[in-house]
């Protein structure tokens, strides 16, 4: 696989391709950052963001990982001490899942979000970008019904990060998707280098199979989970025998193989007694896929594999989460 191939695999898309091209051919060193909210357990989504934090450290990037207290807190999420203490907690489980502890930096906001410099430069971006705009950067991300001044000024200072993070690359999943387009446009206006994004995919509720999965409402699948409730969450998903179901549904089933389990291991075996024709070994998830369209692999099988998967990536931020909480 080639440089670009690593760094695009598995992304919804990349702003733009020719950017991110350039960056491929000489990934070597060049900083790239993924920020969150923090939030004291590590689900599914921020999993997907972290396969590709692994890829982008494979293919020699540093990474930054932002815990983004400042923009929690303007976010309403919590009182400044309790964002502090879930800040921590999504640091380890970050590490426990695999991002490599020499390649990765971990930055609180609040470290440089309070600058003289920063705030000045935020001024000059409020200064710069109408109410209108930046209310829709946050349509996906404010919490609450009513918008507050905290949730327009969010948005300016997510722009603002990539340049005080002197990063080459921004990665978040599709819900930050306006926010990175108001970055590309505001950034230049202020004197500033825009920058290439990619966004990774949301993955569809595991139950229904509609829209996207979230910690808020559905079903989810997070570090808190035992092995048993994994078991029964996985086994009671939405998966019909095709990629592709009607109606704007997916197949989370086939989703989760594809952005979770393929990246991270090489082959996947499907155990199956002898009498329904023994075990099954992929080693894409092309092939899987096909299998379980033409009826070869049944549903209740890829789902028993499914679950025994996702225990393994899971368990060692669970593990993290207990020694944390005692
Ligand atoms: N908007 C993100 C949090 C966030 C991300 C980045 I990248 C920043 O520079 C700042 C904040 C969220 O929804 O969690």
């Amino acid at each position: 696989m080639d440089a670009y191939e690593l760094i695009t695999r598995n992304v919804e898309e990349a702003v733009t391709e020719e950017e991110v091209r350039e960056l491929a051919e000489d990934p070597e060193g060049k900083r790239v950052y993924v920020g969150y909210e923090p939030s004291g357990v590590l689900h599914i989504g921020h999993m997907l963001a972290a396969n590709k934090l692994i890829d982008l450290q494979e293919a020699g990037m540093e990474v930054v990982v932002l815990l983004a207290d400042v923009h929690a807190y303007l976010n309403d999420k919590g009182t400044f001490e309790e964002i502090e203490q879930t800040a921590e907690k999504m640091r380890k489980q970050f590490l426990a899942y695999g991002l490599d502890e020499e390649k990765t930096e971990f930055v609180y906001g609040s470290e440089f979000q309070l600058d003289d410099d920063y705030a000045l430069d935020l001024h000059k971006l409020e200064l710069d970008t109408t109410l209108n705009r930046a209310q829709r950067a946050m349509a996906e991300i404010q919490g609450g019904e009513t918008a507050k001044v905290s949730h327009v000024v969010y948005p300016l200072m997510q722009a603002l990060d990539i340049e005080y993070l002197d990063l080459d690359l921004a990665v978040g999943g599709m819900d930050q998707r306006k926010v990175h387009m108001l970055m590309r446009e505001e950034l230049p206006e202020v004197g500033y280098d825009s920058r290439p994004v990619l966004h990774t995919p949301i993955i569809a509720d595991l139950g229904t199979g509609e829209g996207k999965m979230s910690s808020s409402s559905g079903v989810t699948i997070s570090m808190e989970d035992s092995t048993e409730d994994i078991e029964e969450k996985v086994n009671s998903a939405f998966c019909p025998p095709t990629r592709d179901p009607e109606d704007d549904l997916e197949n989370p089933v086939l989703e989760i193989f594809q952005y979770h389990v393929f990246p991270r291991f090489e082959t996947v075996v499907v155990e199956r007694p002898e009498e329904y024709g023994g075990n099954l070994e992929y080693d894409d998830y092309e092939s899987l896929a096909d299998d379980l369209e033409s009826g070869e692999l049944h549903p209740a099988d890829a789902k028993g594999a499914l679950a025994s998967y996702l225990d393994e990536l899971v368990a060692p931020g669970r593990e993290k989460l207990r020694e944390i909480e005692g």
